[in-house]
């Protein structure tokens, strides 16, 4: 399933250029144009899907792959050891922007807690 006017539809098709730093089979993890850490990127799976909510329903090992993908990219990115966070912004309330489910991987610089 995709949709032609998503932009993250359009950067796993390669019609919106991005910073891809590893192609999974399910997924596709790319740099955050606007970095939030030292580590700031995003997996998104290769299936549009609104957000994690829609693919909970729709797709039971999608958010598993998402996940297991996400701590491959904290690995790679060397900061799975020091502490990483994955968020999923799960609604425009949560501030979530782009409606296709992404996990961002942020890393490298302490993170506090909560949120903001
Ligand atoms: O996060 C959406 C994120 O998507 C936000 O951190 C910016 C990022 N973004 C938006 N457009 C692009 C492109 N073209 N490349 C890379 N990253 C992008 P949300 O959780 O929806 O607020």
């Amino acid at each position: 399933m995709v949709d032609p006017d998503c932009l993250f539809c359009k950067i796993v098709k390669g019609e919106v250029p991005a910073e891809i730093v590893r192609e999974g089979e399910r997924t596709v993890a790319f740099r955050d144009i606007n970095p939030q850490a030292p580590t700031h990127v995003l997996v998104i799976p290769r299936e549009h899907h609104a957000d994690a909510a829609a693919a909970a329903a729709t797709d039971t090992g999608l958010l598993d792959a998402v996940v297991r993908e996400a701590h491959e990219v904290a690995k790679a990115e060397d900061v799975a050891d020091i502490g990483y966070r994955i968020v999923f912004n799960t609604g425009a309330g949560a501030g979530q922007t782009v409606f296709h489910l992404h996990a961002h991987v942020l890393g490298g610089r302490g993170l506090s807690w909560p949120p903001g």
